[in-house]
């Protein structure tokens, strides 16, 4: 693809025309990584300015037992492996106290989809974490792990989410989604949750007034075209329900997992991967860098090609580790403060519906608040 042609797509994001899919899937396939940062940074600068956002959070896994057993995943397990676990709701709370003095806003929790816990298990958790920390919000449960309390309680997605929502759940984290296509889900997750499935959860969670993030696991049997129409999905998904806050591309890592042949993308296809997304979810407010998977070098530079937002302090990481992840599982804020300010951008603390806890100035010293 020539100078030029990207030059065009450029005058045509100036007049607000939407990147179209012929012009995505011409994107993704150049190899001019630098003027589609470009590109992607103005329209991250023209959304959040200067700002990088952050976020000190707490991931908590509850299961790793799993009757999905999709083939790029290493966390899951049978019931009766060695290494299977389940957490009784006093392990949660333990995990909960023990992150009290971090100064977390947020509890991550995705878990696999356990064959014998009752969703009543699940309300449990939500309300226990509630009863003892009020003030954390708490992001729980993937498309794909509602669809299935749906069938196994059964009850219909939005009475699912209502009682979540009643016992205290915040909002929905985006994962689950993989690659939104039924080629690539029966081959790779046919057991679980359908692409039209993830959507419709996402659609009542957002009528609900839940807020969600959306994910796409990329780097294995997919097409660009497959991804590209995964990220058409979600924008037209967003344009009928503006309740997506976040999109946060995963690349694979395809160690311990049924798919070992497959390399993990490189910094040039991540960092090209996060600037596309930018350019062509024009109406998501923010892309997100997973830093865990994609390491803290390539997720520091992505704040230069279209990404506002790195997650987050996390203190405990095990999906990705167990795929080979060789990611620290945690880090400071003082750390996420510095690698943001290295790049000439303002960091921000804000909490999961991206209210603003702190901004911090260029100066070391100086940090504002905003109320
Ligand atoms: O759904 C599983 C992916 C997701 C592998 O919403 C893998 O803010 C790479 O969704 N290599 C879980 N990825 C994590 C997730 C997430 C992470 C950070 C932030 C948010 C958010 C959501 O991880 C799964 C799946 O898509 N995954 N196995 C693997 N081997």
């Amino acid at each position: 693809m020539s100078k030029n042609f990207i030059r065009d797509i450029a005058k045509n994001i100036d007049k607000g025309i939407r990147l179209s899919r012929k012009n995505a899937i011409a994107l993704i396939e150049s190899n001019d990584l630098i003027s589609i940062g470009q590109l992607a940074n103005k329209v991250k600068e023209k959304k959040s300015g200067a700002r990088a956002y952050f976020n000190v959070n707490r991931h908590i896994n509850l299961t790793n037992i799993c009757v999905s057993r999709c083939k790029f995943c290493a966390f899951s397990r049978d019931k009766g492996d060695a290494d299977a676990y389940s957490m009784t709701i006093d392990d949660v709370l333990g995990i909960a106290r023990s992150a009290r003095d971090l100064g977390i806003t947020e509890f991550h929790i995705v878990s696999g989809l356990h064959p014998d816990l009752p969703f009543d298990y699940y309300l449990e958790v939500i309300s226990a974490l509630k009863n003892i920390m009020p003030e954390v919000h708490i992001q729980a449960f993937t498309a794909v792990e509602i669809d299935y309390f749906s069938k196994i309680a059964n009850l219909t997605i939005k009475e699912v989410l209502l009682r979540l929502q009643k016992a205290g759940l915040g909002s929905l984290p985006g994962g689950g989604a993989e690659i939104l296509n039924f080629r690539v889900r029966d081959t790779v997750c046919s057991k679980k949750a359908s692409a039209g499935e993830w959507l419709e959860v996402m659609r009542t969670a957002h009528s609900l007034g839940l807020k969600s993030n959306a994910t796409m696991l990329y780097g294995h049997i997919e097409t660009v075209e497959e991804r590209i129409d995964h990220l058409l999905a979600l924008r037209e998904l967003q344009d009928e329900t503006g309740g997506f806050q976040s999109f946060i591309p995963l690349p694979f890592h395809p160690q311990n997992t049924q798919l070992p042949d497959f390399k993990k993308p490189t910094a040039f296809e991540n960092l090209k991967m996060l600037a596309v997304s930018r350019l062509v979810l024009d109406n998501f407010p923010h892309i997100k860098a997973f830093w865990i998977m994609l390491g803290l070098k390539v997720a520091q530079l992505s704040l230069l090609f279209g990404v506002d937002d790195l997650d987050g302090t996390v203190v405990e990481e095990k999906i990705t580790h167990s795929a080979g992840a060789e990611t620290e599982q945690s880090i400071s804020r003082e750390e996420l403060l510095e690698l943001i300010r290295a790049t000439g951008q303002v960091p921000v603390e804000r909490d999961t519906l991206y209210n603003v806890l702190r901004i911090y100035d260029q100066n070391r010293e100086g940090a504002s608040v905003e109320t």
